[in-house]
């Protein structure tokens, strides 16, 4: 398994991100600790100079992770599933823009979490939404299989959304869009709100699963909360996981040190047999 910390260039109010600043200098610092990768939330993609991030990442041997997009439905509101069509169509919009950055990026995978946005109590207009958030996906689901690239469904906990809070929800619509693109993002921060069981469900998730965010019960990068961190580890062993692991996490005690702590943690626990 690889592991990616994560960074951002871009201004957001709130972000469990690791780093927030120049890109050249999450790169060095990402390389200096001996990550594999890096996890890029942009608000837009202009928000970094690609031909300049991507050379760089070459030069430091780091992969892309994933793309972020969370920050289209916090900082601008475009969202999914909005009644405004016009709202819908901008966020559409800017997810294929990221889809394109990302297939010159290398082809990380983009997920697809806050900017699904929320449906409602109303019976009737939630499942209106839920149609409008499908017909989104779809959309991005086309550019995303010509360019090459992976989308992520997060399930993401009941106090952020109602479009998709577990496993076993996001799965049933991963089926009904069912594209070959489309994969599941496992967040342990959201799952230790949701899940009866974490375990359980990544191996529900199985080979559906894309992408993992590898935070505390807490929002701080694991050890510092009370995630049975051996127990996930072992589960993605046993299911033969392959992918990234980021930390998607809260920047404390403060940036530096979380990242450090965070990938001492887990190459100790991944070198335990
Ligand atoms: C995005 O990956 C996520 O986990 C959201 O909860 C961001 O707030
Ligand atoms: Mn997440």
């Amino acid at each position: 398994m690889k592991l990616a910390l994560t960074a951002t260039p871009s201004q957001a109010r709130f972000a469990p991100i690791l780093l927030r600043g120049q890109m050249d200098e999450a790169l060095a610092v990402a390389a200096e600790l001996g990550y594999d990768g890096i996890e890029l939330h942009l608000r837009v993609p202009d928000d970094i100079e690609r031909v300049a991030v991507n050379r760089l990442a070459e030069h430091h041997g780091l992969g892309f992770a994933m793309l972020g997009t969370g920050m289209a439905a916090s900082e601008d509101r475009l969202t999914f599933s909005d009644t405004d069509f016009h709202i819908r169509h901008q966020a559409v919009e800017r997810v294929l823009a990221h889809i394109d950055l990302a297939a010159y990026l290398g082809g990380a995978p983009v997920a697809i979490g806050l900017i699904r946005g929320s449906v409602g109590k109303d019976a009737e207009q939630c499942a209106v939404r839920w149609e409008y958030v499908q017909e989104c996906l779809l959309y991005c689901c086309r550019r995303a299989e010509i360019q090459g690239v992976d989308l992520l469904l997060e399930p993401i906990n009941r106090y952020e959304t109602d479009c998709g809070n577990t496993v076993a929800e996001v799965l049933y619509f991963i089926e009904r869009v069912n594209s070959p693109c489309l994969k599941l993002l496992a967040d342990t921060f959201h799952m230790n709100i949701e899940e009866v069981d974490i375990c359980a469900s990544l191996r529900l998730a199985g080979s559906r699963l894309g992408h993992v965010h590898l935070v505390d019960s807490n929002r701080q990068v694991v050890g510092h909360g009370h995630l049975d961190v051996h127990a996930v580890l072992q589960t993605l062993r046993d299911m033969g996981y392959g992918g990234y692991l980021s930390f998607e996490a809260l920047p404390l005690p403060d940036p530096r040190q979380a990242a450090e702590d965070a990938i001492r943690y887990v190459r100790a626990l991944l070198a335990e047999r």
